[in-house]
């Protein structure tokens, strides 16, 4: 058991047990883009769900901020290895979505303006663990980070929560993303390390 005392902050930081292994805290918030940031204006923005057999159900920039918006207040962990506290975001649960598709899939496809993807199993994307994001720290999204919208996955490093978010694609067979095809783990776990295949 810790014991910590009054005075040694740094200290008390280093050790906090919501630090995952490997991880050092920041209290930056670096960007990591692989290419440039797209410029996405919200009268174009849409975002889609595509299921397995082909249907989907599409939402406009103006019919999604009439969704359930939740504040979500969470950790983040990149597998460049910083991991920032107490990040705050506002946004709609995976679980509002998925309300509105059909589907035994396995896993999703992550589809980004701009090209990148990442693929997420399903399950990880259900249960209160998952958001499409518009707002952080109570701001609209800076276009770096991922505005106007970008998926939030906090309990998976960050690669997977994909910025510039434009839709899922329903997969039946779990399938490698950007990042995935190019040696990072399919899952992506930040308790057990799981970084590369
Ligand atoms: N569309 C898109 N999403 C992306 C990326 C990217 O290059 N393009 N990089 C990923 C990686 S590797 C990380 S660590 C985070 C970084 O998010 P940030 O730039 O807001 O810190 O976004 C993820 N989402
Ligand atoms: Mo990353």
């Amino acid at each position: 058991m810790a014991v910590f005392s009054r005075g040694f902050g740094a200290r008390r930081r280093e050790s906090d047990p919501r630090l995952p292994p490997g991880q050092y805290l920041t209290d930056d918030f670096p960007v990591l883009s692989a290419g440039p940031t797209p410029q996405v204006d919200t009268s174009e923005w849409t975002f889609t769900i595509r299921n397995e057999s082909g249907s989907s159900v599409s939402w406009t920039w103006e019919q999604f901020l009439e969704l359930p918006i939740e504040d979500v207040d969470t950790d983040i962990h990149c597998v460049t290895r910083w991991s920032k506290l107490d990040t705050s975001w506002r946004g709609v649960s995976l679980d509002t979505l998925m309300e509105h598709v059909e589907t035994d899939a396995a896993a999703a496809m992550a589809h980004c303006y701009g090209g990148y993807t990442t693929n997420v199993p399903l399950e990880d994307l259900l249960g209160g663990r998952s958001w499409v994001a518009f707002e952080f720290d109570g701001e609209p999204l800076d276009p770096e980070h991922g505005g106007p919208a970008r998926l939030l996955v906090p309990h998976l490093y960050f690669w997977k929560s994909a910025k510039w978010v434009r839709g899922l694609e329903l997969i039946d067979e779990d399938a490698p993303g950007f990042w995935e095809q190019n040696g990072y783990n399919m899952h992506g776990d930040p308790w057990t390390e799981e970084r590369y295949w």
